[in-house]
């Protein structure tokens, strides 16, 4: 049943049907399947395979952007809101500041990761996507944020990460903030080299790794 589902919403993500999309997803939810499962299972399996064909030349950038359209509404009106009310709301709970950094507006995994934050407890700031570097240290600065949470996509914009990391040296506020860093190029062995605290592989271990950074364990 649940494997079934799962592959309607792939197959649905591999059609650009966000009507379907939608529909697989409240059934699954029905069958009681976790929010953060259908993303990952189905919405984000299902975008990885558009993301090979985009890769071997059998999909073209406007089937990037219609693959990503379906998902995205699903996610912000359907799973987004299952996973904030399952939650405590970020009442009061330590400040994240979140973003993408510059030249990068893939925001589909951020957002996820600012949902599972927010519901966890965080009190997240999401500064949004192909944000200024600049931008990033002084919100991090005017909002005493304790954690700085980045995400990147491609393997052109991670550096993105370091200079952040460099700048928040020089404002000398680096022992003020942890870093986690995620997205698909980024790897363990990357977050170590650029000096961030911690790499998340998804949004679960963001909140996971969040919570230990923070000793709330
Ligand atoms: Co783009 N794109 N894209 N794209 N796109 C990728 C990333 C790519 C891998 C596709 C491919 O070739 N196979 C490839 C990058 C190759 C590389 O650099 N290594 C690529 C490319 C090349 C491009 C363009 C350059 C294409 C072009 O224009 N020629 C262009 C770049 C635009 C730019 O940013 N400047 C581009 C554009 C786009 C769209 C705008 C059309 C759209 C994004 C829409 C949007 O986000 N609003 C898009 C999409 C949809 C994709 C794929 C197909 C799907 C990405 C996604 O949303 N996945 C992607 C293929 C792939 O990922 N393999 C691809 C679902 C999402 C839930 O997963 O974002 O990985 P993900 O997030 C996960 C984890 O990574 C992690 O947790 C999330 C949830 O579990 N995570 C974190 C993410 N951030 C985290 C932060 C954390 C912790 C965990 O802590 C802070």
């Amino acid at each position: 049943m649940s494997t079934q589902l799962m592959s309607d919403i792939i197959a649905a993500i591999n059609e650009f049907d966000a009507e379907k999309v939608k529909s697989a997803s409240v059934k699954a939810l029905e069958a009681n399947i976790s929010p953060v499962e259908i993303i990952q299972q189905g919405i984000a399996a299902g975008l990885l395979e558009i993301g090979k064909k985009y890769e071997t030349g059998e999909l073209f950038v406007t089937h990037l952007v219609a693959a990503a359209e379906a998902a995205k509404s699903t996610i912000s009106e359907v799973l987004e809101p299952e996973i904030r009310k399952a939650g405590s709301e970020g009442v009061g709970g330590p400040r994240v500041v979140l973003a993408t950094v510059k030249g990068d507006i893939h925001d589909i995994g951020k957002n996820i990761v600012g949902a599972m934050l927010f519901s966890a407890g965080f009190d997240v700031v999401d500064i949004g996507k192909d944000v200024e570097n600049d931008f990033v240290v002084s919100k991090v600065k005017e909002l005493d944020a304790k954690i700085l949470g980045l995400s990147a996509l491609l393997s052109t914009t991670i550096p993105e990460m370091r200079k952040i990391i460099e700048l928040l040296i020089e404002a000398k506020i680096r022992d003020k903030v942890k870093v986690i860093v995620g997205g698909a190029p980024v790897t363990e062995q990357y977050a170590q080299e650029i000096g961030a605290d911690a790499y998340a592989e998804n949004a679960a271990e963001a909140v996971a790794v969040s919570r230990k950074l923070l000793g709330m364990d």
